[in-house]
């Protein structure tokens, strides 16, 4: 590992609060493995991701995980053993695991999200989990920073499950039915379970992707290995295919646009806090001025003031 526990958490929980990381870091990325695991709140993400972690230190593998912590007010009370269950990692110091509060955006990454998987990643962690609860929304910005996204199901979601079948729900490389254990009936007359038999296999070079439906139970251990294994296969992929760089390049245009939207945001707001700009509303809501007209006038002063301040980002201390 290149970065101590402790250094780390302090570089996240800066990360978190806005901070921003060091390019020396930023150029250390790009090693880990992104592994996304997203959907219904109480469906068993952060069980099976423990199971995860045990079954990729067997192998080996260090393991950094990231929870976006939505407080669900589903699973409740059960949330704060789950975690408890998860830290029982936390004296093993191959594996790093940070809850993030969630301060929303588009419904699960928080802003700093993309910052602190580069923190995971630079650190040397060998595999980098983020938890997540999907909203639908947002699932497209989730693929886009991830390099395999894992959507979990329960097999009581019928619904769910049909639409994922159905193609809607693309931006899954890998679908989990989690909870095998409670609903291995329903399981079995829904999703033929012989789908697991057999290790998921990494297609030859020109075949495309098969999602692998897998068939977990957090709880027993059932489908673990086979989760792990399909990750390795989606890996292989990934790498075989070249979609590996082309995913990268699509989460790297994502995070400048989103960097660059929220600096335009900034300048905006600032620029229509001077008396100018406010006479300008005014004007516009007195219908002595059309907005077309006021955008015409105020994109000057925002454009300036944006100017000023890439300077200042320049120049900022790191
Ligand atoms: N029977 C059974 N219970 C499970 C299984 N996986 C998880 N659970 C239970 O389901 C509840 C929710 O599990 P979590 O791992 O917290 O689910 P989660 O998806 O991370 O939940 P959120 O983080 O709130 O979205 C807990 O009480 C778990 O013990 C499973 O495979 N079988
Ligand atoms: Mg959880």
């Amino acid at each position: 590992m290149i970065m101590q526990g402790k250094q780390l958490t302090k570089l996240v929980t800066r990360l978190e609060s806005g901070g921003r990381l060091p390019a020396e870091l930023y150029a250390r990325t790009g090693r880990a493995r992104i592994v996304w695991i997203t959907r219904p709140p109480g469906v068993g993400k952060s069980s099976l991701i423990d199971r995860l972690i045990d079954e990729l230190r067997r192998q080996g593998k260090t393991v950094g995980v990231a929870v976006i912590d939505p407080t669900s007010p589903i699973s409740g009370g059960a949330l704060l053993g789950d975690r408890l269950r998860m830290q029982r990692h936390s004296e093993d110091e191959g594996v790093f695991i940070r809850s993030l509060a969630t301060r929303q955006h588009h419904g699960g990454l928080t802003d700093s999200t993309p910052q602190i998987v580069h923190a995971l990643d630079a650190a040397g962690f060998d595999v980098v989990i983020v938890e997540t609860v999907g909203t639908g929304q947002d699932e497209v910005e989730v693929a886009e920073v991830a390099d395999t996204v894992v959507v979990v199901l329960m097999p009581e979601l019928g619904d769910e499950i049909q639409r994922a079948k159905s193609g809607l729900m693309e931006i899954a490389d890998v679908l989990v039915i989690n909870k095998a254990d409670l609903f291995s009936a329903g399981a079995a007359r829904r999703e033929p379970r012989s789908q697991n038999r057999g290790e998921p296999r990494s297609p030859n070079k020109g075949e495309k992707w098969e999602r692998p439906t897998i068939h977990t139970s957090a709880k027993s251990g059932e489908g673990i290995a086979t989760l792990c294994g399909a990750l390795d296969a989606h890996h292989a992929y990934l790498v075989s295919s070249r979609q590996l760089a082309r995913r990268r390049e699509r989460a790297a245009r994502a995070e400048v646009i989103r960097l660059l939207q929220s600096q335009m945001t900034a300048s905006i707001l600032r620029a229509l806090e001077a008396p100018q700009s406010q006479t300008i509303l005014t004007n516009v809501a007195k219908r002595k001025l059309d907005p077309y007209d006021a955008v015409g006038k105020l994109s000057v002063r925002i454009l300036g003031s944006n100017n000023r301040s890439s300077k200042h980002v320049a120049r900022s201390p790191r």
